[in-house]
């Protein structure tokens, strides 16, 4: 039988915080007639993903939300310093439904190719569900910590427990009392770990790298400043804008070499006791990230800790980073501790790899059976574009997008790709590294405007020129390697955890106001980094 198509002015894919904003803005502002599709079976993205015990933002509460509107603010009841899963997939179930938008997204549908037909100007968007779209515009929220990351070991599918991974996690998984593995350390890993250690019979995690962490220091805020965060709402959405991280704090600036050492060491460890990865690393000093010296120095600060919270000298040693402190900083809810607890044991995948899994658990090098109910995988996604080359995407010319990118994923502001006419992408590769809400929000407003543009111009379509992408993608690698994050070996932010995967350059590492300076000029002057089909159709002479 064949699908059923519905024409359409837009077509929104993802309903996480970029997809639901993107279908508010089309269809209650600009009146498109406008849908979003999600492969997931409710609404939320990320939040509806991870219910694995412990997930926990790490942006603080106050802006890991919407600011677009006040009086939603205002309404938000989150009462901590950083937030948890079921509450941010409780409030934007909350978001869907306070802007009526649930009747015009359908769950359960996954994109699985998308077309551009240039001469009707139109993008073709066939489904897993007995539906086809036809859609001027297609905006795509399909996340960038979304496509997860199964690491193949031999005998996996021999397994007789639960195999899960943390990005997919079945509801009603219970660990209470049970013998359960968790590959992997980042911050996924670092949160599970944390969380099910108190409550499972026996842990065992199998670390590749040891990483650097810090307290979260997660704490009920005071009436006085939950009140405050209300009060300050302009002056605190202002800062944020106005910053790099956008994480709502003010970023130092402060060269670690011009401190002395009391003073450095009084810093770190005020920060170590108020808590937050990103607060550590940027909010101390300026020059963390940039500099090998100053980066030494904080690693060692984070170093003695462990040595003085781990009481066994071989755990210590084991859990004890030696590389720079450059990946997405971590923060947790007591993740060195767990170690001291008799239940928890620690396998360094380095010195003794894991050989392979069969129907008990996992065998290890040494020759040992880690029996286990449940292995978890906490191994990270295909990050910024795991979900983009995984379905067939055409543009002009029949060009696919993992064509386009065969060099590594490349946009112009992380919203547009040449060759792929109105096709806007919300956290696109080489978009801001932020907290997210904040550059979502910027995004989705910005290509909310261009499409206004576009309609209202008369214009059919609009491409973004290839010399355009090209100076982006430099701009995005220049500013990187100013930075000491591509020398991490193995991190999601270059594209380097997965096998096989190049490494490439995917985020805008220049910070969210200086981004929203760039893409409010583009708007202002026309979006003249844009062809049009009618350039398109013009001879060059
Ligand atoms: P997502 O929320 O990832 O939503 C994308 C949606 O697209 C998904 O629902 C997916 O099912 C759908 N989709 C994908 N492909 C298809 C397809 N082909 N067809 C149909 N649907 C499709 N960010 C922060 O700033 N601060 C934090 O503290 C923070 N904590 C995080 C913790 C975890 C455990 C994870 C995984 C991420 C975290 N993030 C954090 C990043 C987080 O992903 C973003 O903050 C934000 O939720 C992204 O929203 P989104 O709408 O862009 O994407
Ligand atoms: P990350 O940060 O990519 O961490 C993945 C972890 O899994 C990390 O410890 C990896 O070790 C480990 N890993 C991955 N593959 C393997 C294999 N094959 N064997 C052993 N260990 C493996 O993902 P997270 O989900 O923790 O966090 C991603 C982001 O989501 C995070 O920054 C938040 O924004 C939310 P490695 O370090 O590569 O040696």
């Amino acid at each position: 039988m064949d699908a059923q198509v519905h024409e359409l002015d837009a077509l929104v894919v993802g309903a996480g915080f970029g997809g639901i904003y993107m279908l508010h803005k089309l269809r209650n502002e600009q009146g498109l007639d406008a849908v979003a599709i999600d492969k997931a079976g409710g609404v939320g993205g990320t939040w509806y993903w991870n219910k694995y015990p412990g997930a926990l933002s790490d942006s603080e509460s106050f802006v890991y939300q919407y600011s677009f509107d006040r009086d939603l603010y205002t309404d938000t009841p989150w009462k901590t310093k950083f937030v948890r899963q079921p509450e941010i997939l409780e409030y934007l179930n909350g978001v869907v439904d306070r802007y009526e938008l649930r009747d015009h997204i359908q769950l359960e549908t996954g994109m699985v190719s998308a077309e551009f037909d240039e001469s009707a100007g139109m993008w073709t968007v066939r489904t897993d569900r007995d539906v086809t779209y036809r859609s001027r515009f297609l905006v795509t929220g399909l996340g960038l910590l979304s496509a997860t990351n199964l690491p193949k070991f031999p005998g996996m599918e021999s397994f007789e427990g639960s195999l899960v991974h943390t990005g997919a996690w079945p509801e009603d998984l219970d660990v209470t009392g049970k013998r359960i593995g968790v590959i992997g350390n980042g911050s996924t890993g670092n949160q599970v770990i944390t969380a099910t250690a108190p409550i499972v019979g026996h842990l065992t995690s199998f670390q590749r790298t040891a990483q650097y962490s810090v307290p979260a220091g997660n704490r009920v805020l005071t009436e006085q400043e939950q009140q405050a965060i209300k009060d300050n709402f302009e002056a605190n959405w202002d800062q944020v804008r106005n910053s790099g991280l956008a994480m709502g704090f003010v970023e130092s600036t402060l060269e670690m070499g011009t401190v002395s050492d009391a003073e450095r060491e009084r810093i770190f460890e005020e920060a170590w006791n108020e808590g937050g990865g990103f607060c550590f690393m940027f909010k101390t000093f300026g020059d963390i990230a940039t500099s090998e010296e100053a980066n030494e120095e904080a690693a060692k600060f984070i170093r003695n800790k462990i040595a003085q919270i781990v009481t066994d000298p071989e755990t210590a040693r084991k859990l004890t980073p030696t590389d720079l402190y450059a990946r997405r900083p971590l923060c947790d809810s007591g993740y060195y501790e767990t170690f001291n607890r008799p239940n928890v044991s620690l396998v360094n995948v380095k010195e003794n790899p894991i050989t392979k899994v069969v129907d008990k658990g996992i065998v290890t090098a040494d020759g040992t059976l880690h029996e286990l109910d449940v292995l978890i995988c906490a191994t990270g996604f295909d990050a910024v574009d795991g979900n983009y080359v995984r379905t067939d995407i055409r543009g002009r010319n029949g060009q696919t997008l993992k064509e386009h990118w065969s060099d590594g994923p490349t946009s112009y502001l992380g919203v547009a790709t040449s060759g792929f006419p109105n096709m806007f992408m919300i956290l696109g590769p080489n978009g801001p590294f932020t907290n997210l809400p904040p550059s979502i929000e910027t995004q989705v407003e910005w290509i909310s405007d261009a499409i206004a543009h576009v309609l209202a111009d008369g214009k059919e379509w609009i491409d973004v020129k290839p010399d355009v992408e090209h100076e982006w993608t430099e701009t995005c690698i220049d500013i990187a390697n100013q930075t000491l994050f591509p020398k991490s070996p193995s991190s999601w932010i270059f594209g380097a955890n997965i096998p096989g995967k190049k490494r490439a350059v995917m985020f805008y590492l220049g910070g969210l106001k200086e981004y929203r300076t760039i893409g409010g000029a583009e708007a202002a002057a026309g979006y003249q980094s844009f062809a049009t089909k009618a350039d398109a159709l013009t001879p060059v002479s």
